[in-house]
């Protein structure tokens, strides 16, 4: 009893990606029809997008050429390149299935822009680079969380060879001078590293070296956001000069990432929450030394271009991005080649949501297997994908609303929302009821639950 939410029933031998023909493997491949149409799409190249808009103003935050621009790298990678070059234990929850699109074994969609550091840091063309992609993951589905989105590395570095006195700290102290100083009070409350769970690489290098470059990341990527919003802010009040915007408030938080430390996430406030928009850190040096490159020493990060863009044209919904509706996409004409058009986003009218649960008992052989990654397991992200197969971006949001175990027999029962919105028009009650109605019985037929 296999489930892999609809995709093995129609699996080809082989699939293209962007002239990437590869062989499928039954066991492994689990892309279905919306993720490889995404995939044709490369929002970050088409004019006058706002993900293309996003990700020139971006880049213009990281001048040529000490920043070198790659944004052709094919979505089809080895899972040495997303995975094993940038140091991903062998357990990591990040390669499983129920994460991660794969076509066979060893070759999947690339999950982060990460998958492309080793090479780059090894082809050794600049002090920096930039690289912007569509990227894939099985995720949540809500209104920041898109199956396909599009991040933005970048990475700086310094080698010691070329530094004056080899004083690495001293060099990175008189860039971050030379960057712009915005005014913003940012929220950082945390010691630029932690001794276990953000450790300074003391074998290669100095805190005051992973201080200094902590500190010209941080503020390279403040000027960015910065940027961004003195954009929106001047796109709202070229429509109304008494606009009043919200202050700016951003947050860095501590974070994991098997490549970088120490690392942190940037989380900026929008819309009455927190919204994570990129994860960065210190290289850890093994990159360097596996890439051919062992006197450099420097930063890297990876943006959500998709998020950054909702909060420069304050769209609402990651989904629009993927819109083909001309009241959608015809807003941004003229702005690739003159930023100073900018327009925030105007909603077409609202339509109404069409809420809708449903519960289920797990059957027992799905539930019991807790945390492994066998085919049986229940991941939450298999429910999330089966909704995405049925209603496609009618979907706006499922989440887990109730949760037991039963006392007696050990089943367990779970109870879903799911919201069901389209962005172009109201949805008639029968047209929301097939769409839940589909979904139940995919439940049943996919994923072997009992419907209560
Ligand atoms: C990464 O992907 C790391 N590769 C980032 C990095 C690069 C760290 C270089 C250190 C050095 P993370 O999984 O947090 O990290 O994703 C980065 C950003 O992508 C998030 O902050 C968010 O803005 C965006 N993102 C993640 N998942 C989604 C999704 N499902 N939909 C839209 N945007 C997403
Ligand atoms: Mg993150």
């Amino acid at each position: 009893a296999h489930f892999r939410s609809g995709a093995a029933t129609k699996m080809p031998s082989t699939v293209t990606i962007r002239g990437h023909t590869c062989k499928t493997d039954p066991d492994w491949f689990n892309i279905p029809d919306n993720v490889l149409d995404s995939a044709t799409r490369r929002l970050h190249l088409q004019k006058d997008h706002p993900v293309y808009i996003t990700r020139q103003i971006i880049q213009s935050n990281f001048p040529m050429p000490t920043f070198k621009y790659h944004n052709d790298f094919s979505p089809v990678v080895t899972t040495r390149q997303n995975f094993d070059s940038l140091g991903f234990p062998a357990d990591h929850p990040g390669r499983a299935r129920s994460d991660t699109y794969y076509i066979n074994e060893g070759t999947l969609l690339r999950t982060h822009t990460s998958a492309h550091q080793a090479e780059t840091f090894r082809a050794n063309e600049s002090d920096g680079y930039l690289i912007s992609a569509d990227v894939y993951r099985r995720d949540a589905i809500d209104r920041s969380h898109y199956p396909a989105f599009h991040q933005m590395e970048g990475a700086r570095h310094w080698d010691r060879g070329e530094v004056p006195g080899g004083d690495v700290a001293a060099a990175v102290l008189r860039d971050l001078e030379a960057l712009p100083k915005h005014g913003v009070v940012v929220e950082d409350p945390n010691p630029p590293w932690h001794a276990e769970r953000n450790p300074v690489q003391d074998k290669h290098h100095s805190s005051a070296e992973a201080e200094a470059i902590g500190a010209h990341l941080k503020r390279s990527l403040e000027n960015m956001v910065v940027d961004v919003f003195s954009r929106a802010k001047a796109a709202a009040m070229r429509a109304d000069p008494n606009f009043v915007d919200e202050p700016l408030r951003m947050r860095w938080v501590e974070a994991y990432f098997p490549f970088t430390s120490p690392s942190w996430e940037l989380e900026v406030y929008y819309a009455g929450d927190w919204l994570e928009v990129l994860g960065c850190g210190v290289v850890k040096q093994d990159l360097f030394i596996n890439a051919g490159v062992p006197s450099k020493l420097g930063w890297a990060f990876g943006i959500g271009i998709d998020r950054i863009a909702m909060l420069l044209f304050k769209i609402p919904d990651i989904r629009l991005f993927w819109s083909r509706d001309d009241r959608f996409i015809s807003q941004f004409t003229g702005v690739s080649d003159d930023l100073d058009k900018l327009k925030l986003f105007a909603p077409f009218s609202k339509y109404p949501p069409s809420p809708r649960d449903v519960s289920f008992w797990l059957s027992s052989s799905t539930s019991s297997a807790a945390g492994g990654n066998t085919k049986n397991t229940f991941h939450e992200n298999d429910i999330m994908e089966l909704v995405r197969n049925i209603a496609g971006d009618v979907v706006e949001d499922v989440r887990l609303i109730d949760e037991f175990t039963h006392p007696k027999t050990g089943r367990k029962s779970m109870a879903y929302r799911i919201v069901y919105r389209s962005l172009e028009r109201t949805l008639t009650t029968e047209e929301a009821n097939k769409y839940h109605e589909d979904v139940r019985e995919a439940l049943v037929k996919e994923l072997g639950v009992e419907l209560r």
